[in-house]
């Protein structure tokens, strides 16, 4: 009785916005942050739910990522640090929309009934709440403490400013039982990222890969961070200097960051000729997407994109030489452990990439766009490797080939102490540590690479060069009601409405190398189309004729 009445109290101060129709998307709630009070306040009062019914840390973040800075969002992060269960959505769906005090009340109560979750207050449970830079953050911040306190026995707990990942990690860590704060964060992926550069053969400097790294914070959480921690970075090795971190007047992601630069192909603001050559990396506003470029001429703004396809083949290709490193040791020292490597992309991931995948012996598997479907499969593998296009992605390692790679290094480090064989194992176990297994991280993502690059003694042009792109294009279609496109098979083929696919089909078979797809976006009212073909021109005339059958 307390809880329902506490629940009415706190729920009439959080009217929903008039005539607007929330949905629980790709990445949680997204909208301008002027109508969100209202759907903060509800999630909070989700994580609450959520908590209890895991019995768990869950985490509540608060951003809308590379939207620009007028917008906000929020969503939930998993005790294991991953995406809300799918199952749950429609639940924060109806809770979003519910009109009335008393709606919303029996909302709750059926879904608690339904999940079997007590609302007597009886246990205590901790929800971890975190924001990124938007000036709308802090309000928003204190509209989903209200929603988690007006559910008895939640405790919400003020992480303050953090990147996605980052608290995505923390919760992880905290349900794991380890000691995790910010601090914790980074020193993790300092030394992991000290015990890669420790490891890395000799013979392998490459002037120019010791030569700094340039970053495009995006002019947000990202940037403010790495300012803050590249001295200690600096110490382990890798110097750092970092453009647009909000500090210096620009707006979050106008005209910079991971998105802009990925979709746009030019400089962001900042960047110039003057950094003809360099090797730059490029953050979003959240700071879980992470893409590399480098400035094309010394004239112009034209950049050659490194994106998440190159990332995720860099980090196949290390990964693959170590486990072939490892294979090699003499079997006498235990069972071998037949490890399941796989990688997971999209219908974004540019053909030529997939390809080089293939060619490299990896086993590729397609998934709808969205970290959710991306991660899950990953998770299915020893070792699963998955990205988008766009730089959002990971690696993630099974608990079973863990353990079995702690007990090979013992084994290793006792009868062969030093060896290329243990070696290879220590790089495997660092790689673990250092990068995200919540989620995609930019920050750490970006440790890997340079790690990498040195350990191979490559450039970014070398690394650039393990294959080239297939020209591409990307355009978006306004349309009014974008659910009337349903598609299946990892969004390459469109069911509905009948008869698209077909011609889309017909389209394609006039381009040499021709493929194109088209799909609803799952963040806005338009339909997307990539097209892609073995020259720029095609690729922008197959895309074009397809957004013309779409409109
Ligand atoms: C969201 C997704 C991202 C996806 C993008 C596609 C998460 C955390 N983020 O940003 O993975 O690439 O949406 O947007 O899942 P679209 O549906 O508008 O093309
Ligand atoms: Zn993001």
């Amino acid at each position: 009785e307390e809880q329902r009445s506490l629940l009415l109290r706190s729920s009439s101060q959080f009217p929903p916005p008039e005539g607007v129709k929330l949905s629980y998307g790709t990445s949680g709630f997204r909208a301008d942050a002027g109508i969100l009070q209202s759907t903060v306040y509800r999630v909070g009062i989700l994580a609450a739910l959520r908590a209890l019914k895991t019995e768990s840390v869950i985490g509540l973040m608060i951003t809308a990522s590379h939207n620009e800075v007028s917008d906000n969002g929020v969503k939930i992060a998993e005790p294991n640090g991953g995406m809300l269960s799918q199952h749950w959505e429609p639940f924060a769906d109806a809770l979003a929309n519910a009109q009335t005090p008393e709606h919303l009340l029996q909302v709750v109560d059926e879904f608690a009934e339904s999940e079997g979750i007590a609302l007597d207050g009886a246990k205590s449970v901790d929800i971890l709440v975190g924001r990124d830079t938007r000036p709308s953050g802090s309000s928003l911040l204190e509209a989903a403490k209200l929603g988690i306190g007006s559910v008895i026995g939640a405790v919400a707990l003020d992480m303050g400013i953090l990147t996605t990942p980052q608290l995505h990690w923390i919760v992880r860590a905290r349900n794991n039982g380890d000691k995790a704060s910010e601090i914790d964060y980074f020193e993790q992926i300092s030394s992991s990222f000290r015990c890669l550069m420790d490891l890395i053969p000799s013979g392998s400097e490459s002037n120019e890969v010791v030569d700094k790294l340039i970053v495009d914070g995006a002019n947000g959480v990202g940037g403010q961070k790495l300012q803050v921690y590249k001295e200690v970075l600096e110490l382990n090795g890798l110097v750092i200097e970092v453009r647009n971190t909000g500090l210096e007047g620009g707006v979050l992601n106008e005209g910079v960051g991971a998105d802009f630069v990925q979709k746009e192909k030019v400089v962001p603001h900042g960047f110039g000729s003057q950094d003809f050559g360099s090797r730059c990396a490029s953050l979003d506003g959240d700071a879980d997407r992470l893409v590399y470029f480098t400035v094309l001429s010394e004239s112009g703004n034209k950049i050659e994109l490194v994106d998440g396809d190159k990332i995720l083949s860099l980090f196949a290709v290390f990964i693959k030489e170590q486990l072939s490193i490892l294979k090699n040791r003499d079997t006498k020292l235990g069972d071998d452990y037949p490890c399941c490597i796989g990688v997971v992309q999209t219908a974004y991931a540019n053909g030529a990439s997939t390809d080089f995948l293939k060619q490299q012996g990896l086993e590729v598997a397609f998934t709808p766009t969205g970290v959710k479907y991306l991660h899950e499969k990953a998770a299915q593998y020893d070792i699963g490797i998955y990205f988008e296009a766009n730089g959002h992605g990971t690696i993630l390692f099974s608990e079973l080939f863990l353990s079995w790679l702690e007990a090979t290094n013992n084994e290793l480090s006792s009868v062969s102490k030093g060896s290329e064989q243990q070696k290879a194992a220590l790089r495997l176990l660092a790689v673990s540590k250092l990068i995200n297994q919540a989620v995609g991280d930019a920050l750490s993502g970006m440790l890997l690479v340079e790690a990498i690059l040195r350990h191979m003694g490559w450039s970014i042009h070398r690394w650039n060069e393990l294959y080239h792109d297939l020209p591409s294009r990307q355009l978006k279609v306004k349309v009014v009601d974008r659910t009337a496109v349903v598609t299946a098979n990892a969004e390459t083929e469109v069911v509905k409405p009948p008869g698209i696919q077909e011609a889309i089909n017909a389209e394609t078979a006039n381009y040499p190398k021709g493929r194109c797809f088209i799909r609803p976006s799952g963040t806005e009212d338009v339909i997307r189309v990539y097209a892609e073909a073995s020259a720029q021109d095609e690729a922008d005339r197959l895309a074009k004729s397809v957004a013309n059958l779409v409109d």
